[in-house]
């Protein structure tokens, strides 16, 4: 079967239910993904609730409702086919909207799924707006939504924009109107709420000397460049705003410095989404801030929030989303503090700290990110920290960079492997990964990873 088989077999079998239980992941994909589903289903006429779970495990199965509706896994469910086996569900009972990989399973469950098809770039809110257009073409205005899980679960990262059937979403959006597609933009992160020097000192990909983690250097460079920082009321300026002229100044600039310091200039440039019909200076106005501002609702317990936004909320629920994001990254900004304060021990390739119990889990990774630009960024960064929940369990993350990962570095592979050695389990991207281990194996796992960041080195 193709995956456009698939997709018209889901929008069948949702058409055909009485009531319908979705349950979805946390992250920027998954809540995405659940609001484009969720608002399609409702659409279609259909009764639908909605559960969210940090992953799907033994413990979390019980967010599954046992009733007679159709059960509708997104963003997960692939990998945990023996969950749902174990749980007694039938084939009937279940569809699967996932982009992780399949775990063979006896029952044969319905899924759609790129990956056996080779779309490898599509993540759950790509599959889950397939399907919503298939119930109903008007549904291309999930387009933009579509847009920010793929953004958010870093399908357009190594490709520097979305391609394949990730690109055709872009395409209806465009067509729709909701979406700007901008070809050739800047490469970084933050270029509609941040002001323009606070983002390029941010940015590490490409890594810019005497600009990348150096905000007065920054500032140096743009008043050198002749470009006003401020507008004329005195409010920073956003690297959105700034003319065609400005724009092109800049980035030519950027292009020489690279190439004076003997770097590529290739990671410079990427496709951008721009949503024209959010306020200008908004954390909705691009896909990857959107992403940002859901992944805020998601690791501090409120996906629901997140969700509502991608609905549409734009009154009391988005001034909630706007706390959590806010809160999100004051919580950030001093677990940084804390990390460089701390300091890292370093191994031959690797470094690594334990925050033991003072941050929650699914920030910890996001202050890794961060302070490895300020650390030795040549070394993949390891970050551990305890589960009040579970004080048997670590739980690991590891960040690193485009530099890295180009010289064959893969966190992703590097946690799967060495978690499974010691009965945990991982996953994640070749930048950015995660994994949960027992807490006695801490130090002889850390001496695991480093051993097999060297053999992908050499
Ligand atoms: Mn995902």
């Amino acid at each position: 079967m193709g995956f456009s088989e698939e997709v018209r077999g889901a929008a069948e079998t949702i058409r055909c239910a009485e009531s319908v239980s979705v349950i979805s992941h946390i992250d920027a994909d998954g809540i995405s993904s659940e609001a484009i589903i969720r608002t399609a289903i409702t659409r279609a006429g259909v009764p639908v609730t909605s559960h969210f779970v940090r992953q799907l495990e033994p413990l979390t199965m019980k967010a599954v409702p046992e009733d007679d509706s159709l059960k509708v896994f997104v963003d997960l469910g692939a990998g945990q086919q023996n969950l749902l086996e174990e749980r007694g569900l039938k084939p009937e009972e279940v569809l699967i909207l996932d982009h992780h990989v399949a775990q063979p399973c006896d029952v044969p469950y319905q899924q759609v799924n790129g990956v056996p098809h080779g779309f490898t770039r599509l993540s759950a809110a790509g599959v889950a707006y397939f399907v919503a257009r298939e119930l109903d073409p008007a549904n291309v205005d999930l387009a933009k939504v579509a847009i920010v899980g793929n953004v958010g679960d870093m399908m357009a990262r190594e490709t520097l924009g979305l391609v394949g059937p990730a690109a055709e979403i872009v395409q209806d959006g465009v067509a729709h109107g909701s979406v700007r597609l901008v070809k050739k933009d800047l490469n970084c992160y933050g270029t509609s709420t941040r002001p323009v020097h606070v983002c390029l000192s941010y940015n590490d990909d490409p890594r810019i000397p005497g600009i990348t983690n150096d905000v007065r250097g920054a500032e140096r460079f743009l008043q050198r460049v002749g470009v006003p920082q401020k507008t004329r009321d005195g409010r920073h300026r956003v690297w959105e705003e700034l003319e065609q002229d400005e724009k092109k100044a800049i980035t030519s600039a950027l292009v020489q410095q690279l190439l004076a310091n003997g770097e590529g200039v290739d990671r410079l440039f990427a496709e951008t989404y721009l949503f024209v019909d959010e306020c200008e200076r908004s954390p909705l106005r691009n896909a990857s801030e959107f992403a940002t501002l859901l992944n805020a609702c998601g690791r501090w317990a409120k996906p629901r929030i997140g969700s509502s936004v991608c609905c549409g909320d734009r009154g009391r629920v988005y001034r909630e989303a706007e706390y959590m994001l806010n809160n999100h990254r004051t919580i950030i900004r001093e677990l940084l503090q804390f990390i460089l304060e701390t300091g890292v021990t370093e191994l031959s390739h690797l470094q690594y700290l334990h925050v033991g119990d003072r941050y929650p889990d699914t920030i910890i990774g996001i202050g890794a990110g961060m302070a490895l630009g300020k650390l030795n960024w040549r070394k993949p960064i390891l970050i551990m920290c305890t589960l009040p929940e579970d004080p048997s369990l670590t739980k690991v993350s590891m960040r690193t960079n485009e530099w890295s990962v180009r010289r064959g570095v893969d966190l992703q592979a590097v946690l799967t492997i060495a978690s499974g050695e010691y009965g945990g389990g991982g996953g994640g991207h070749p930048i950015a990964a995660g994994a949960f281990i027992p807490r006695e194996v801490e130090e002889v796992f850390v001496s695991r990873v480093n051993e097999l960041l060297r053999d992908q080195l050499s």
